[in-house]
């Protein structure tokens, strides 16, 4: 475990004014500062831990009082840091707070850096990496599942997952080992095979979960095209569940993009309307067009929409020809005008395999199944939310790497080569799945993760 030596001060609340802020405190010199600052009618040497107590803070070089708070000394090791923590909460002026954290600082402590505080606590050994990850993307949460799947991960779900794999896969190691070492006393045991097997399994299930997991972190992006009029802007009205977007019988209405976020299911979903796709003398027309189909690439699924009382049309086939090979969803509109000419065997033609969703937005027909379906093509057969615990590139790159490795033990165990063939892949695995939760990972990828965290977290 590391020393670390110094002790760290930061404003933990936001900036700006507020009711109140805290500044906080950690290191073993934290104590010591509190009694510097600090005055209560008990002394803060002599505070229980975890115990909000009655403070003055006070300038001792210029003898000046700065301050009424409320303060509490979290004594190492029952800490968030695992170190002495002071947290002072004083009121939540611009100038208050700073002078309260200036005062700590010139009794000693030093200004914290990003993250600095979580850095300690995985240093300490209060938290693993993926615990700590989970801190950060409970803060930036944008919707309920990113949040729950966060609090999950912090609670410790993903190491626990992680470590239960690790210490299958080194009871596997080590009966190989004793194998190698002594062939005549241990016999070769065939549940070997069985158990990197299941082990495999469980790798593969939480990697697929991580589609899920960056959809509710990041949102999924979901642009909305086809040619004019068919209404593509009514659809994405009736999705956001408002009458934002400009309707009108006249093709050509919608000229820019607009996006709004809705949440389906917990999931952020970025809704795009795009103006109608067309081959158009009109500048401002055309300007859309190319701005819808530059919005398409940057899209995670594709809604394409058509008119079931016009019939697939020749702007629909420049439609059709731009769409292709997307991740898409179909959508049949007007299916409450009388006129239905639109062939459904042509439909099923150009999108075999493709969800075909047929509505009529005007009546209200098809939107919670638009919705339902947007998520199940994004998310895949991962509509779990419990297994959605990878929670970035990097936990994701480690885990594929590890199932990579047991793919590769048990083609050399498959072939008949040597036993230490297969040792060397799962070593690597072992290696991997440590990636995950801290404890093989490189001292620069822990600076790069928690440079991301704001002050005082
Ligand atoms: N009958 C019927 N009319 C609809 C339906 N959905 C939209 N419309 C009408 O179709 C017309 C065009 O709708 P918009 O939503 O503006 O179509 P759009 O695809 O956004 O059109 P552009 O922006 O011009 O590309 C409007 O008059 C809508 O009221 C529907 O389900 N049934
Ligand atoms: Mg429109």
């Amino acid at each position: 475990m590391k020393v670390l030596e110094d002790t760290i001060a930061a404003i933990a609340t936001a900036y700006g004014e507020a009711a109140i802020a805290v500044i906080r405190v950690s290191g073993k010199n934290a104590p010591g500062i509190a009694a510097q600052v600090l005055k209560g009618r008990k002394a803060p040497e002599y505070w229980e831990s975890h115990r909000l107590y009655r403070a003055e803070v006070w300038d001792r070089n210029a003898g000046e009082k700065i301050d009424d708070v409320m303060a509490v000394m979290m004594r190492e090791p029952g800490s968030y840091t695992g170190e002495d923590v002071v947290e002072i909460h004083c009121h939540g002026g611009l100038l208050v707070s700073q002078e309260v954290l200036r005062a700590v600082l010139r009794a000693g402590a030093r200004m914290a850096e990003p993250g600095e505080f979580t850095k300690r606590a995985f240093l300490n050994g209060k938290q693993d990496l993926s615990q700590a990850e989970a801190v950060i993307d409970l803060i930036r949460a944008r919707g309920d599942a990113a949040r729950r799947l966060a609090l999950r991960r912090m609670e410790g779900q993903l190491n626990q997952r992680v470590q239960a794999l690790q210490d299958d896969l080194t009871g596997i190691i080590a009966a190989m080992e004793a194998w190698i070492d002594f062939p005549e006393e241990v016999e070769v045991d065939e549940d070997w095979k069985e158990g990197l097997q299941e082990i495999k399994k469980a790798g593969e299930t939480l990697l697929d979960g991580a589609r899920g997991g960056r959809a509710a972190r990041e949102g999924i992006r979901v642009v909305i095209v086809g040619s004019p009029n068919v209404g593509k802007s009514s659809l994405w009205n009736a999705l956001i569940g408002e009458e934002r977007a400009i309707v009108t019988d006249i093709p050509g209405t919608t000229r820019d993009l607009i996006e709004e976020e809705v949440t389906v299911r917990g999931v952020p979903l970025r809704l795009v309307d795009t103006a109608g796709i067309r081959e158009t003398v009109d500048l401002v027309e055309r300007i859309g067009v190319d701005k819808a189909r530059e919005m398409l690439r940057r899209g995670d699924l594709t809604i394409v929409v058509f008119d079931a009382a016009a019939g697939i049309n020749r702007e629909d086939l420049i439609v059709i020809d731009l769409v292709r090979g997307m991740e898409l969803l179909v959508v049949i509109n007007k299916t409450d005008l009388e006129q239905q000419v639109i062939d459904e065997r042509q439909v099923l033609d150009y999108f075999s395999g493709e969800k075909i969703i047929w509505a009529s937005v005007k009546e209200g027909r098809g939107i919670d199944e638009i919705k339902e379906a947007v998520l199940h093509k994004v998310l895949g057969g991962t509509g779990d939310e419990n297994q959605w615990l990878i929670s970035n590139a990097r936990q994701e790159d480690a885990l594929e790497r590890a199932v990579a490795g047991l793919g590769e033990a048990q083609a050399a165990l498959g072939e008949g080569l040597p036993l230490e063939c297969a040792l060397v892949d799962l070593r690597e695995t072992l290696e991997a799945l440590g990636e995950i939760t801290g404890e093989t990972v490189s001292e620069q990828v822990i600076e790069r993760i928690f440079r991301d965290f704001c002050i005082g977290k």
